[in-house]
């Protein structure tokens, strides 16, 4: 088992806070780091998860120079991944449960107002995202889910529609025939996305098809609010994707948000969580959990276990994709210790 000693993770942290020293110092310091500091008049700022999230960027960013709204952006470049067939995790064309259904997850969060609207385990729904929007706008409350998340979106005049594709109907079936009928846990891409305007507000929105052949019922983190993402209009925003139980049991998006309250910029936040829950989780650092993170004056930054993986920054003069900073095993300690 892999664990971190006390006394490294304080140490950690405080070359984390160290670093951050260095960047609250100015912005042309941060500017020096690795810590892809962004100009302040380069704005709007959208940052989201894996390179698929460049297309919902840049749909995110036209939206916001035709309409300068932070939701309608969240909404429209959250839209284009779930209309994408060929992604096998998010929307229509997303890995079914363990019945065939194809069950959706998202959220999207409105940080000036702290208002959330989230929908869980939808069925025949091609964009929860937009569903996710109305129960912000239109209830008082924060979640739906299963049948009545269908029903309020029928209600709302959403078209019901097939999301199994032939695919990954094939591709379902020939997983029942076969001896390991374990879910197929790598099998998960969410797109989340951050977005800060000019005006230092922020949104963010998540949408995912969640862990392939799945529980029926399962609910991951993504529409679960400081689970997969979280948005603090006083501070900056984060969001994750991967193995969502093991987010969710750590509220690891808040956690992100409320070490960059702390002080730590918007990287060493995210590696700060990881180093976190994996010094007190059995799991040590096999938790498979990526973070983005942005904070309120245009830093970002993200961490994930193992590889790290890819992510997607776009501004108006740029959109690139990039990749993260890696935890890999071991690297914070694996001889055990206190917990
Ligand atoms: C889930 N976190 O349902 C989502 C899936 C995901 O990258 O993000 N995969 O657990």
């Amino acid at each position: 088992m892999i664990q971190i000693n006390r006394k490294e993770f304080l140490t950690n942290l405080m070359v984390g806070a160290a670093t951050t020293t260095t960047l609250l110092g100015g912005r042309m310091a941060a500017a020096e780091t690795e810590n892809h500091n962004i100009q302040t008049n380069n704005y709007p700022l959208f940052v989201s998860t894996w390179a698929f999230g460049k297309a919902t960027n840049d749909e995110a960013l036209k939206t916001y120079q035709r309409t300068e709204s932070l939701l309608d952006a969240v909404e429209s470049g959250i839209r284009v991944t779930e209309a994408d067939v060929s992604n096998a995790s998010v929307g229509i064309g997303g890995i079914p449960n363990a019945d065939g259904i194809v069950q959706l997850d998202a959220c999207i969060m409105d940080g000036p107002d702290h208002r959330v609207g989230s929908v869980a385990a939808i069925e025949g729904i091609a964009h929860p995202i937009s569903v996710a929007r109305k129960v912000m706008e239109k209830t008082p409350h924060v979640m739906l889910a299963g049948e009545g998340a269908q029903k309020f979106a029928l209600d709302q005049g959403f078209q019901h529609t097939n999301l199994l594709t032939k695919n990954r109907e094939e591709e379902w079936k020939s997983w029942q025939k076969g001896k390991d009928k374990e879910a197929h846990s790598d099998a998960h891409d969410t797109i989340t996305l951050l977005a800060l305007d000019q005006h230092g507000d922020i949104a963010g929105g998540c949408s995912t098809s969640g862990w392939g052949y799945k529980l029926p019922g399962r609910v991951g983190d993504s529409p679960i609010i400081g689970g997969g993402l979280y948005v603090d209009n006083q501070v900056g925003a984060a969001g994750c994707t991967g193995k969502g139980e093991n987010c969710m049991r750590y509220c690891a998006s808040f956690m992100v948000v409320e070490f960059m309250r702390s002080g730590l910029d918007p990287q060493s936040a995210c590696i700060a969580a990881i180093k976190r829950i994996a010094s007190t989780d059995p799991l040590g650092l096999n938790l498979e959990i990526y973070f983005i993170a942005l904070d309120k004056h245009g830093n970002h930054g993200a961490a994930g276990v193992g590889k790290g993986f890819q992510y997607v920054i776009t501004t108006p003069e740029n959109s690139q994709v990039l990749q993260s900073e890696a935890i890999g095993e071991g690297s914070v300690g694996a001889e055990g210790g206190n917990r």
